[in-house]
């Protein structure tokens, strides 16, 4: 009650400053940066509703009419939800609201906003709020009556030079026509390289995993990016300006770090499998045996179309598995996560008014998901692919990758399309065997996971495919047997071109 009051004034005595509702998009699954946004805000004598993760836009509609809110704020952390945020917007002009729209969460931007959001929510202004220190004073010059004047029209000529800009840029850089782009793939020379061979084939579950050891794999730069303190560890604590925040934080993560190594907190829980395969093309065959005469699944991978100088290839992850015909090849895939337990323990922490414990174990959980992932990663380099036996890399030099082979995954730069999750999740049966479940918009819940592919070759690398042109659209449509407009929304960030209404087929 004492926390409700804090958060509408009513304690101090105080008006709230405004009543703005939160929300994580549907499908979308994460609230780490959606709640130290209202955190910052409630401070600021703001009331905060939140109405949480995976929030269908009719709720944030409903609830924003219901509860007179003076402004919408939405997040998002994977780019599907990027079209969840353009339909809520669509919709908020339809239904004629007039509030102010707040956009936020690592896959956002303020192009994309400027370029995509804003243009569908005229009778209001979309602002994209880059992290949560500049929220405050964005929500006070769209409340403030004497400000938003001035605000709003300085913010719709900013993104209409940012949207001219963005349009003259993609154009300017030059494109190959998808054939010429394979033309030039990575070539490997297969007759010298002979693929090793997994210890097994199929899948194999990883429970009661040593905590201690996953937490000598934490990663903690990312860490303390979520609380915005930007620089490397452990450089960061002896920074001049952030150092006695870090040190400040780094010692209460180690104090919960203790808590939930001592108590048990969390159970992850990892799933890894390999199969033969082969390249057929841009895509990653899979086979049920190593006879190969039956065809189990197929990853699709997507080109480079960037022009490039010199020698460099146009890289697709398909140039790492040896072309049918060639040598037998075999790939592996993997989904690991923190389990479920963080949830919990981040709600008790929540319903005890204790916000910074709630984000703390969250954040956590997600550096044990990661670092599961990196041991996991070299326990299959190093016995259950074995390519590796005698690579010997301490945490710090994992971080570094000087290890061979990849761990690419879905949603990131050199696989933009989340929808391969599908196909991954299927391998593996990961729902049963591990409890973690694809949301519409491919996001995993619990959502401190991550999944990816394994592939061996010595010179595999991580790349970013950037963006793609029609004709490769078209022929990843035909590959994917998927119809164009499905793989024109889920691939929407990267295109190099505006989807025509009528590509109905
Ligand atoms: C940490 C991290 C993770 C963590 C989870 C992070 C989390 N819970 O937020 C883990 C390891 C679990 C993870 C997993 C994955 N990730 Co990741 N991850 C990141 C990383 C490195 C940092 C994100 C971060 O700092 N989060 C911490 C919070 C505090 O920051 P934030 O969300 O940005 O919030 C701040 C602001 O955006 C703003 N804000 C946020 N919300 C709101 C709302 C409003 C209204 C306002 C005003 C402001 C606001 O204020 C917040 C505080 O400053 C980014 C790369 C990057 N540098 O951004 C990739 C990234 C977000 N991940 C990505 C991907 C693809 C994935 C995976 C799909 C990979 C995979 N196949 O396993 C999975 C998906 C997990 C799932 N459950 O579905 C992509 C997403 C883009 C895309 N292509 O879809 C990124 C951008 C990496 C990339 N380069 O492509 N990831």
């Amino acid at each position: 009650m004492e926390a409700e009051k804090q958060a509408n004034g009513e304690a101090t005595g105080r008006r709230s400053a405004g009543k703005i509702l939160m929300a994580t998009v549907k499908g979308d699954v994460h609230d780490i940066g959606k709640n130290i946004v209202g955190v910052v805000l409630a401070c600021n004598n703001y009331e905060i509703i939140d109405l949480g993760v995976m929030v269908p836009t009719a709720k944030i509609l409903e609830t924003a009419k219901a509860e007179k809110v003076d402004a919408i704020g939405l997040s998002g952390l994977i780019t599907p939800s990027l079209d969840e945020m353009v339909h809520v917007a669509s919709e908020m002009e339809r239904e004629g609201f007039t509030i102010p729209l707040l956009i936020g969460g690592a896959t956002t931007s303020r192009v994309h906003t400027a370029v995509k959001i804003h243009p569908q929510y005229s009778s209001g202004q979309t602002v994209h709020v880059h992290d949560a220190s500049r929220a405050v004073n964005v929500v006070s010059a769209l409340l403030s009556d004497d400000q938003r004047p001035a605000y709003i029209a300085d913010i719709r000529a900013e993104y209409q030079k940012v949207a001219d800009k963005h349009a003259q840029g993609e154009a300017d850089k030059q494109r190959l026509p998808l054939e010429k782009a394979r033309a030039n793939g990575f070539k490997t020379d297969w007759v010298a390289l002979t693929p090793p061979k997994p210890s097994f084939l199929g899948t194999r579950v990883f429970e009661n995993v040593d905590l201690s050891e996953l937490a000598r794999h934490i990663d903690w730069t990312p860490f303390f990016q979520t609380w915005e303190l930007k620089g490397r560890y452990p450089q960061i604590l002896e920074d001049k300006d952030q150092g006695t925040a870090a040190r400040q934080l780094y010692d209460d993560a180690q104090n919960m770090l203790a808590e939930i190594l001592k108590k048990n907190w969390f159970r992850p829980k990892g799933i890894i499998g390999f199969w033969p395969a082969n390249a057929v093309g841009d895509d990653i065959k899979l086979f049920t045996d190593e006879t190969r005469s039956a065809e189990l699944a197929t990853f699709y991978t997507l080109r480079q179309q960037l022009s490039k100088s010199g020698d460099k290839p146009n890289m697709a992850l398909a140039d790492f598995v040896a072309p049918v015909g060639t040598k037998p090849d075999y790939v592996g895939g993997f989904v690991v996560t923190a389990g479920l337990e963080e949830v919990a323990i981040a709600e008790r922490f929540e319903r005890a008014n204790d916000d910074y414990s709630s984000i703390l174990v969250k954040a956590l959980a997600d550096r044990f998901a990661e670092a599961f992932a990196e041991v996991l990663h070299q326990r299959v380099r190093k016995e259950f692919w074995g390519y590796a036996q005698d690579e010997n890399l301490g945490p710090d030099d994992l971080l570094q990758e000087t290890y061979r082979g990849i761990r690419p995954a879905p949603g990131y730069p050199a696989q933009p399309d989340h929808t391969e999750k599908t196909t991954l999740f299927h391998l593996l049966n990961a729902k049963q065997r591990i409890g973690v479940s694809l949301t519409e918009s491919y996001a995993m819940w619990p959502g401190s996971s991550v999944s990816g592919i394994y592939l061996s070759h010595p010179e595999a690398y991580y790349f970013g495919v950037a963006k793609v042109e029609r004709d490769q659209v078209e022929d990843y449509s035909r590959r994917k047997n998927m119809p164009i407009r499905e793989v024109e929304r889920w691939l929407g960030p990267v295109l190099n071109y505006v989807p025509s209404s009528k590509d109905g087929d």
